[in-house]
């Protein structure tokens, strides 16, 4: 698959390793890496290697070859630490739907107590 790059993208200099970022898998399509706020331990956020906007602008092939890699990357993460309990996925598309960087991604935020108040 032919990479498109956008300079002015974080996400995209974090894939081509001119920004740093905490890899937790790796292969041709799609990074994963830690997210840098890590108000949940392990946060990771999963990118496609190919700058697309939103999951508007995926096709086919590119959502089979980045949403394949999740149940792999979730356990990768569950190994990591016994106290991971769950793991919420989320994919946030447009400003009103809190995307703040137009790469799109994947955030896998582990969840490590009991709580009743899902119901
Ligand atoms: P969203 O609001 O869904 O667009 O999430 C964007 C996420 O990207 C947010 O949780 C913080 C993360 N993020 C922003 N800049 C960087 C960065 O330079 N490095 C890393 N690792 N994460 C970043």
């Amino acid at each position: 698959m032919i990479h498109k790059y956008d300079d002015d993208c974080i996400f995209c200099k974090i894939i081509k390793g001119d920004v740093p970022s905490y890899t937790v898998y790796e292969d041709d399509d799609v990074k994963a890496f830690l997210d840098i706020s890590q108000g949940t331990p392990g946060h990771t956020l999963v990118v496609p290697k190919t700058h697309v906007p939103d999951i508007y602008a995926y096709d086919a092939d590119l959502a089979a070859a980045v949403f394949s890699k999740l149940p792999l990357i979730a356990r990768a993460i569950k190994a990591s630490n016994p106290e991971i309990k769950g793991l919420n996925i989320l994919n946030n598309n447009g400003k009103v739907a809190y995307q703040s960087v137009f790469h799109s991604h994947i955030h896998l935020i582990p969840r490590y107590t009991d709580h009743d108040d899902f119901g």
